[in-house]
């Protein structure tokens, strides 16, 4: 039996899980799970990566003696390290509007085909190359590390960044697996600060005790430090005709692939493709997902999700549709007041109670995710016959029936924890447990976690009518 730490940090909550591995066992147990979200400043949103490590660091003694600890995170961010290994200066937020305009103003002397055929990566403001194009680089830069890097150089002292997470940067070349010396070149950024590659599965150093109150020596594995990589690892699908949702603050939808698909189709519907554990392709959209509802939840000051659902099931379907993937809904702020300035625009009736907001965004995205698997899966020509949902909105049933309605697919939701299991397993293989291929790890998901079924209900007719209603112009 391997006992690991799994340290998972979403864009609005972190946890430290102990992982426990063997034959027909795969248990998570929650030792610390602590608060994330941006923190402003002048202006300026910041994440709070000093908060975040302390609170790593509780639940890693919580954890007591681990084989192994691996750290996935959200993508994209990054710390800047100088000469000496300091921080320079706290992490930005991908959420920030310093990125503003910055894509168009790179697209015009980088062409959009030309980024896609190197990068394969979809279209997204915040991408690390627009970050990096936004801000004036220290002088004194010498590393770059995404978040889970950083937080494991701070455990070892060792320098890397993990081949999962480097594929979200625009910066990696899709089909040589390295950093693109060309695209870094063009937008005028010292090759130098882009560290080793480091291969999922590997173990990329040993933790130093360091007065942190941890055991020196415990391996540190590079697991899919990409969120949704560990996620995509733990969709319990048996064989390949399936298509996942990992449902969070994103809803990451799409298709797990041999290869990437870098056609001028894929590109013009914005598909990405991510790089997987054990060289798959992860060939996906960004839907907004959740993030509108937990917006609208810290405006008005409503925690009572469950209360919301409730409500939202029994108020009238198909009052009020936005398209959750419109720019205005990306920059925290007041959502309800955007829903009702969107829906003025587009000639609707703005809702008038908090369910019919909620009832709005859950259609709106589950006519999001029906458009989402569609195309991708007439783009990759994959059919698929099941719709796993994974992560913590895979709790929310309207959301998931409506998902399995939308779509006409049957939706088998769960496991909640998908990243923190993905994490787990593949740290569980480096230690030599026989879990040899994705096969075997998402075998033991299915055989050690309940999953819930939603089968379609209602009228397919109804979902056309709101698509070409929603989407006609997409
Ligand atoms: C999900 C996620 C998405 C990525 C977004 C920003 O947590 O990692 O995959 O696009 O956050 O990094």
């Amino acid at each position: 039996m391997k006992r690991v730490a799994a340290v998972d940090l979403g864009a609005s909550s972190g946890r430290v899980m102990l992982g426990e591995v063997g034959p027909d066992v795969l248990r998570l147990t929650e030792l610390n799970r602590f608060w994330n979200g941006p923190v402003r400043t002048n202006g300026t949103l910041y994440w709070d990566v000093l908060h975040l490590y302390r609170s790593v660091l509780d639940g890693l003694r919580l954890a007591g003696a681990v084989d192994s600890i691996g750290i996935d995170s959200w993508a994209v961010d990054y710390g800047l390290l100088d000469k000496a290994g300091r921080l320079l200066g706290n992490p930005i937020h991908y959420r920030d509007a310093r990125t503003r305009g910055v894509m168009e103003r790179v697209l015009e002397t980088i062409p959009a085909g030309e980024l896609y055929g190197v990068t394969g990566l979809q279209q997204l403001p915040f991408n690390t190359i627009y970050q990096l194009v936004a801000e004036e680089l220290p002088a004194e830069a010498s590393t770059l590390l995404m978040i889970p890097d950083l937080l494991a150089y701070w455990l070892t002292g060792e320098l890397g960044v993990e081949r999962t997470n480097a594929s979200t940067t625009q910066l990696y070349d899709v089909r040589s697996r390295e950093w693109s010396d060309e695209l870094i070149s063009r937008i005028g950024v010292p090759r130098a600060i882009f560290p080793v590659l480091q291969e999922p599965g590997s173990i990329v150093g040993r933790v130093v005790a360091d007065d942190n109150g941890l055991t020196s020596g415990v391996p540190v594995v590079a697991v899919g430090t990409h969120d949704t990589a560990s996620a995509v690892v733990a969709v319990p699908a048996a064989g390949e005709r399936f298509a996942y949702i990992s449902s969070g603050t994103w809803s990451l939808v799409g298709l797990e692939l041999d290869a990437p698909v870098l056609t001028e189709e894929a590109r013009a519907a914005n598909f990405t493709n991510e790089g997987g554990v054990d060289g798959r392709t992860r060939f996906l959209r960004n839907v907004m997902g959740l993030w509108i509802l937990q917006e609208c939840q810290r405006i008005w000051g409503d925690d009572d999700l469950d209360g919301l659902l409730r409500d939202a099931a029994g108020a009238p379907p198909f009052a009020v549709l936005i398209d959750p993937d419109a720019p205005e809904f990306l920059a925290p702020g007041n959502m309800p007041e955007r829903i009702d300035e969107h829906c003025r625009t587009t000639g609707q009736e703005p809702p008038r109670s908090r369910a019919a907001v909620v009832r709005c965004i859950l259609e709106s995205l589950a006519l999001a995710y029906r458009w989402t698997l569609r195309s991708a899966q007439a783009i990759a020509g994959r059919d698929v016959d099941v719709l796993h949902v994974i992560g913590g909105g895979s709790r929310n049933e309207l959301l998931c029936q409506l998902t399995a309605d939308a779509t006409g697919l049957p939706v088998l939701a769960g496991p909640v924890e998908a990243s923190a299991l993905g994490n787990v397993l593949v740290q569980a293989r480096a230690l030599g447990e026989p879990l040899p291929d994705l096969d075997a790890m998402r075998a033991l998901v299915r055989s050690t976690h309940r999953l819930r079924h939603y089968q379609p209900q209602g009228k397919p007719a109804d979902w056309d009518a709101a698509e070409s209603r929603m989407f006609g112009t997409r």
